[in-house]
């Protein structure tokens, strides 16, 4: 190889430090800069996620960028590129769709940041585009509710589903562990099954047409308490009882799901845990620092009757 005058090999060198050479080790006093893209603003369980990583970055002294997408994958995409452009230590985001970011990926994998998933996952064939992914696990809560409503179910049982965002990891799965839960229940049957968006609104809509082509809806499932929320508003509209004349089933466990289902409104949620902001933040300095992490890291959570959610309410965090 040629070799460099000694002059020009320390520029070399000095320039490679300035422009981040691949050290991870944050910036020069240690401060790690985080990018994170966050899906939108469109529940309560996302305020509460969003509240979570804020306050976390606070409390580790990590720089956070934040941005909002307004549950547009074309809007995180733009965010992830400027991240780059900031050459940040860590760029974390949680995947509005599960596919259609292996480019976006791949640019800042050549750009040595590392990545985290959190909330949702990915589907790319790629697994080194991100150091690991830290969120529930969607498929056993759609298996939780499908198991209630097994083994509270008498006879034949006519189901409404309100899914979550279409292509959302969270709607997909919640859907596929349902199905699997009720599959040896031939007297349970999903007779109709729509998108809300994950939004209150959305639930209502659809749960008003829902209700208007069905005469004969005993449960609705519905992917998140908001969508249950607004279902709750579209069957009293009708002249029904929810949690009586129809049964709500609902995942997330937010406040005002749990005080719909401590009030009777709804009959049974599956807790999914928004507060990742700490785990998150200990991820950050693990990848930062170029340490092995998990592939994946699973958070805990349960689930509430109408009684559990009367006791649990006064301590709930979120
Ligand atoms: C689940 C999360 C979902 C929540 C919804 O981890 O992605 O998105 O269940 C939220 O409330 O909109």
């Amino acid at each position: 190889m040629k070799k460099l005058p000694t002059i020009t090999m320390a520029l070399v060198l000095m320039t490679a430090t300035a422009c981040g050479s691949g050290d991870s080790s944050g910036s020069d006093d240690g401060t790690i800069t985080m990018g994170f893209s966050q899906v939108g603003a469109e529940s309560g369980w996302r305020t509460a996620n969003t509240e979570s990583i804020q306050q976390a970055a606070e409390e580790a002294g990590v720089e956070l960028q934040f941005s909002d997408a307004q549950q547009k994958q074309e809007n995180q995409i733009r965010a992830i590129r400027s991240y780059i452009q900031q050459d940040v230590d860590v760029i974390a985001f949680s995947p509005v769709v599960e596919t259609g970011w292996d480019a976006v990926l791949l640019e800042v994998q050549r750009a040595d940041i590392p990545v985290i998933l959190t909330d949702r996952s990915i589907d790319s064939a790629d697994d080194s585009l991100y150091e690991t992914f830290l969120g529930s696990d969607f498929v056993e809560e759609g298996r939780k509710a499908g198991q209630w409503l097994v083994d509270n179910a008498e006879g034949e049982v006519n189901v409404v589903e309100l899914q979550g965002t279409t292509g959302a990891a969270p709607a997909i799965d919640r859907k596929e562990g349902f199905e699997e839960a009720i599959a040896g229940s031939p007297g349970i049957e999903v007779i109709a099954t729509q998108t809300g968006d994950f939004t209150r609104s959305g639930g209502k809509e659809v749960m008003e047409a829902f209700l208007r082509s069905h005469d004969d809806i005993d449960v609705v499932y519905a992917h998140n308490d908001d969508m249950g929320l607004g279902a709750i508003e579209a069957i009293r509209a009708a002249g029904l009882e929810p949690g009586e004349d129809i049964q709500i089933i609902t995942v997330d466990a937010v406040e005002a799901g749990m005080e719909a289902l401590a009030a009777g409104e709804i009959n049974f949620i599956v807790e999914c845990n928004p507060l990742l902001g700490d785990q998150l933040m200990e991820l950050a300095e693990q990848v930062v620092a170029g340490e092995e992490v998990p592939k994946r890291v699973v958070v805990e959570e349960t689930t509430f009757t109408q009684e559990e959610a009367e006791a649990a309410l006064p301590d709930r965090q979120y």
